[in-house]
């Protein structure tokens, strides 16, 4: 780290680590991050797939002409003990990047500019990863999006049910049993073996890639569940944050629309590098993703709503419960719309 401290403030809107923007008397500012270790339990292993990850895209970005490693990619601090984190007296794990100025995170799609820059912008992020052998990564959340293991987790919430919610929520649990088996496609094919497991970022929610001044796409940020999975699953979570047109946690679920020129502009972006090495099977699996996300969503939301508000952070009493809904009106929305959706994306 260069340059002095200066002051240390709270940044951001993700809903799992603590973040923190360090502002310094040097060229450069950084961002400090708890890591939440409810959530990570293998902090370690963490730390090593961020150092794979991180050194194979330098190296492919390299050889790409124009391009800028310290702007495109996150940078990780090394510790006076020479490791990417420090552990504090509490055992915390505390870690640092270099803070990408002048870039934005949106919660919010508004522009078709913006879509179809974070399209490009994950895009390249799969194709850049496309030859690194997936058996290097852990699983640094087991079974993150198998639908199986997250529905097996929800049974056993209800079945426990330490707060008594379950019986409030009568109504969504009938809608997410009503879908169990229409959403296994994707792991039935996967583990069927007509779908590649590929190094995937898993968590593509629009706020995790950083836009520049411009909205041209700069880096994709958030790194710490890249591990084998299917490219629907990205896709779809994408998809989940930028067709919706009202936050992840509207209360008036009437303001939840789909804005399908932004799907358009994504799926556009998305294409231009993804069907240089996507296989005939995994474009069709595509739309499977899209209610597939909004739908997992829901089910880890309200799982942890029924559990007591454990894994992500809330902002007031019922907030999981709140975000439940409105991924269930997505999810609706999207039922409706599948085929014109499909269509899209066969033709992009
Ligand atoms: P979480 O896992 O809690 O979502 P993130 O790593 O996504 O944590 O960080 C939270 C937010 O902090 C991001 O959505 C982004 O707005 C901002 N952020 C993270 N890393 C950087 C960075 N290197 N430069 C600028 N902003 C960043
Ligand atoms: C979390 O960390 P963040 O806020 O970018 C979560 C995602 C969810 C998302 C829902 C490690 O993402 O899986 O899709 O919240 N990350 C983890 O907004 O669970
Ligand atoms: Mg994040």
């Amino acid at each position: 780290m260069q340059g002095e401290i200066i002051s240390v403030e709270p940044f951001g809107s993700g809903h799992i680590n603590g973040t923190y923007r360090v502002f310094t008397n040097s060229e450069d500012d950084y961002i400090l991050q708890k890591i939440n270790q409810y959530v990570f339990k293998d902090v370690t292993g963490l730390t090593q797939n961020l150092e794979y990850v991180l050194g194979h895209l330098n190296k492919k970005l390299l050889a790409v002409p124009n391009s800028n490693p310290k702007r495109e990619l996150l940078t990780l601090i090394k510790s006076k003990h020479d490791e990417f984190f420090v552990i504090d007296e509490a055992g915390s794990f505390w870690r640092m990047f270099i803070f990408l100025k002048d870039t934005k995170s949106y919660d919010l799609v508004t522009t078709e500019k913006q879509a179809m820059e974070g399209g490009k912008a994950f895009g390249k992020f799969q194709k850049l990863l496309s030859d690194l052998d997936p058996n290097l990564l852990v699983e640094t959340i087991p079974n993150f999006h198998h639908i199986g293991y997250r529905l097996s987790n929800f049974d056993v919430a209800i079945k426990k049910d330490p707060l008594g919610r379950a019986n409030t929520v009568l109504n969504e649990i009938q809608f997410i049993e009503s879908r169990r088996e229409q959403m296994s496609q994707i792991i039935k094919l996967g583990e069927a073996g007509k779908l590649p497991l590929r190094v995937i970022h898993n968590d593509t929610k629009f706020n995790n890639v950083l836009l520049d001044e411009n909205d041209n796409a700069q880096c994709v940020i958030d790194l710490d569940t890249v591990m084998p999975g299917y490219v629907a699953y990205d896709f779809g979570d994408a998809i989940r944050t930028i067709i919706n047109s009202a936050p992840e946690d509207e209360p008036d679920l009437s303001k939840i629309k789909l804005n399908i020129q932004l799907f358009e502009a994504y799926t556009k972006g998305y294409m231009e590098y993804a069907t240089s090495f996507l296989l005939e099977t995994e474009i069709k699996s595509l739309i499977d993703g899209v209610l597939l996300l909004p739908y997992m969503q829901a089910v880890r939301f309200l799982t942890d709503y029924i559990d007591g508000d454990k894994y992500f952070k809330t902002h007031f009493e019922g907030h999981n419960l709140q975000r439940a809904k409105a991924q269930l009106q997505l999810v609706k929305l999207l039922e409706e719309n599948k085929n014109t959706l499909g269509d899209i994306i066969l033709r992009s």
